[in-house]
């Protein structure tokens, strides 16, 4: 019984690497991707999303791997000579990946979406699964620091995550509507599974559940939705998932996570590590190894997360 689509939300490196795991165990029609686009800004006049982009150049096999974002083989004459002319350099643009930044950006001018442009890239790069933006419409992570509001951007890049978080908004997300293929998919009767990928629920996954409809067509959808933790013995594996937790309350734990995904999740996956918080959860667990580090790791992974699916859903 594993006909259906899965559909995963992910949003950057975490995220991406189970996303490449699914890929390379699902044939491509069977997945579809949704991306956070939260974190995406305008900068240096170019309109770039992080998410996308490292999911695209992740399952292209075009990823750079030792940055966690950006584009393989880089160099960086474009923001060498923009750092002579007195330009501005803290969010650093490759210029293999400014190709990308550009032509989205002069796409999006002449009126297309965000989902065409990105359905054109990731054919044109041979990605097979279907990748969707969570919406076609603007989105923006804004939290609120000592300072006050700053951009999500200005925090993570910018300032390394050093501010205080004190609180999160999705800018626009009232307003905002879910693609309409992804809330088709989670209203399809033959859906095989959702997985909520191990990525930052604060900032990455939230934003999509954020967005009108998500949460009521996960809590009512016909398959079981798994969420993977992406917190493995109190830590983050990248980046400031635990910080995070802590600075808004909360003690960063893969049960924490799950807390968070209460009222969606049928189904959870955590790490070997983290066993005594599997008996505090309320969906189906499964502990695994959910260290990705090779691409073995991604596979197994997206093979275990498959299988609690179709295990619940029997
Ligand atoms: N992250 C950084 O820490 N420093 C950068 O200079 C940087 C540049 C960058 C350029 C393009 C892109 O798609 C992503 C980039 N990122 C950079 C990552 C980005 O900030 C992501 O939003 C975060 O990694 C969170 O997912």
């Amino acid at each position: 019984m594993n006909a259906g689509q899965v559909a995963a939300l992910s949003g950057g490196v975490g995220g991406a690497k189970l996303a490449l795991g699914l890929s390379r165990v699902l044939p491509a029609d069977e997945l579809l991707l949704i991306a956070n686009t939260g974190d995406d800004f305008e900068h240096l006049g170019v309109t770039i999303c992080p998410d996308i982009d490292t999911l695209i150049y992740t399952l292209a096999g075009l990823a750079n791997l030792e940055l966690g974002w950006g584009r393989q083989d880089e160099t960086w004459s474009f923001m060498e000579t923009l750092g002579a002319i007195g330009g501005e350099t803290w969010f650093r643009l490759g210029d293999r990946d400014l190709a990308l930044h550009v032509e989205r950006t002069r796409r999006l001018a002449l009126g297309e979406s965000l989902s065409a442009i990105t359905d054109h890239v990731r054919a044109r790069l041979g990605v097979g699964p279907r990748l969707l933006p969570m919406s076609d419409d603007r989105v923006r992570t804004r939290l609120r620091t000592d300072d006050g509001w700053i951009d999500f951007q200005d925090y993570f890049v910018r300032q390394q995550c050093r501010p205080m978080v004190r609180d999160l908004a999705f800018v626009g997300v009232e307003t905002a509507r879910a693609h309409p293929t992804f809330l088709a998919a989670l209203a399809a009767p033959d859906l095989r599974a959702v997985v909520i990928c191990p990525s930052n629920p604060l900032i990455s996954v939230e934003p999509i559940l954020a967005l009108k409809d998500v949460r009521a067509a996960l809590a009512a959808c016909a398959a079981p939705v798994i969420a993977v933790s992406p917190i493995i013995g109190g830590r983050a594996v990248k980046g400031p998932t635990a910080k995070m937790f802590t600075e808004l309350g909360t003690e960063p734990s893969a049960r924490a996570v799950a807390e968070r995904y209460a009222d969606i999740i049928d189904g959870y996956v955590l790490d070997f590590e983290d066993a005594a918080d599997a008996r505090a959860i309320d969906a189906r667990v499964v502990l695994a190894r959910t260290l990705m580090i090779s691409l073995e790791d991604r596979e197994d992974l997206a093979r275990v997360v498959l299988r609690l699916a179709d295990e619940i859903r029997a």
